[in-house]
C-alpha cells in the first residue's frame, strides 16, 4: 500500500526517469534503435526496479498515467536522435485495454514531431491471451497510425505460434533465455533458427535479447538475426548519455 501511495506521489512530483538501451543492427553494427526502460528513484529505497512497481501500477490503474508520461517523454527525447534511430516503448497489457490508447499515442507523436514509423511498441503475449478481440482491434488502430508493433519476450509464458498468425507483428524479440546458452556446446541454436525462419517467411524481423558475449553475437549473425540488444553493446543508460551511443557514422 505504501509503495502505491509513493507511486501516486511520484507521478505528481517527479521521480521517474527513462534509461535507454541500444538495439544494434547485426549486419552493419550501427545502432538502429533504443528501448525506453523506466526507472524510479525512490526517496528512501533508492532505485526501484520496474519489475517491482509496474505490477502495482497495473493493479491500481496508475499504469495509464505512467505509460503516457513514458510515451511523451521518450518521444520528445527520440525526436532529437538521428532519423534512422527508432524508439521502442514497452506497453502494458492493461494499457492495451484502454480504447483511447491509439489517440494518446497519436497525441504524443504529434506533440514531439516524431514520425510514427520511428515508434515501435513492445507488447507481450499476455495481451493476446487476456482479451483477444479488443486488444487486436487496438493493435490494428495503432498500426493504422503508422507505428510498428514488436512481440516482446517471445518464447516465454504461454507462447503460441497462433499469435503470430492472428496479428501481423513487425518484429519478434527473442527472449534472452534462448540466447544465454546459444554459443555453448549444450546450447540450442535450433530454437533461434526456427524463430528467424518463421519471421523471415512472414515479413517480420528478429531481435535477440540479452546478448552478452561476442560468441553469442557471432552465432546470432550466422543464424540471420536482424538486430541484437544486450550488455555486450550497452546496459540501459540515462538520456543524456544516449547520443554518444549513436557513433560518428550515425
Ligand atoms: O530494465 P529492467 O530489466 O529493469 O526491466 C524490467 C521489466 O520492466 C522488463 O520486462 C521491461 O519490459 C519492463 N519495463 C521497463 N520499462 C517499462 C515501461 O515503461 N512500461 C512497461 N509496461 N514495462 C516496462
Ligand atoms: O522484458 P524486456 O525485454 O522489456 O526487459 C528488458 C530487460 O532486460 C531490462 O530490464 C534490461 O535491463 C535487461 N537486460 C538488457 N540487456 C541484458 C543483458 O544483456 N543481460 C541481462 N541479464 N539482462 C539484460
Ligand atoms: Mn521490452
Ligand atoms: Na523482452
Amino acid at each position: 500500500l505504501s509503495l502505491e501511495q509513493d507511486l501516486r506521489q511520484a507521478l505528481v512530483t517527479g521521480g521517474f526517469e527513462i534509461h535507454y538501451q541500444p538495439l544494434v543492427n547485426l549486419q552493419t553494427g550501427a545502432v538502429s534503435g533504443c528501448e525506453a526502460l523506466l526507472r524510479w528513484r525512490h526517496p528512501e529505497r533508492g532505485m526501484v526496479s520496474p519489475a517491482e512497481f509496474i505490477p502495482i501500477a497495473e493493479d491500481t490503474g496508475l499504469i495509464n498515467e505512467l505509460g503516457e508520461w513514458v510515451l511523451r517523454t521518450a518521444c520528445n527525447e527520440a525526436a532529437t536522435w538521428p532519423a534512422h534511430v527508432r524508439l521502442a516503448v514497452n506497453v502494458s497489457p492493461v494499457q492495451l485495454k484502454c480504447d483511447t490508447l491509439a489517440l494518446r499515442i497519436a497525441g504524443a507523436l504529434a506533440a514531439s514531431g516524431l514520425e510514427p514509423r520511428r515508434l515501435e511498441l513492445e507488447i507481450t503475449e499476455a495481451v493476446l491471451i487476456r482479451d483477444d478481440e479488443a486488444a487486436l482491434s487496438i493493435l490494428h488502430q495503432l498500426r493504422s497510425i503508422g507505428v510498428r508493433i514488436a512481440l516482446d519476450d517471445f518464447g516465454t509464458g504461454y507462447s503460441s505460434l497462433s499469435y503470430l498468425k492472428r496479428f501481423p507483428f513487425d518484429k519478434i524479440k527473442i527472449d534472452r533465455c534462448f540466447v544465454a546458452d546459444i554459443a555453448d556446446a549444450s546450447g540450442a541454436p535450433v530454437i533461434v533458427q526456427a524463430v528467424v525462419n518463421i519471421a523471415a517467411a512472414s515479413n517480420m524481423t528478429t531481435v535477440a535479447e540479452g546478448v552478452e558475449t561476442e560468441a553469442q553475437r557471432e552465432m546470432l549473425r550466422a543464424l540471420g538475426c536482424t538486430e541484437m540488444q544486450g550488455y555486450l553493446f550497452s546496459k540501459p543508460r540515462p538520456a543524456a548519455e544516449v547520443h554518444s551511443m549513436f557513433g560518428p557514422g550515425d
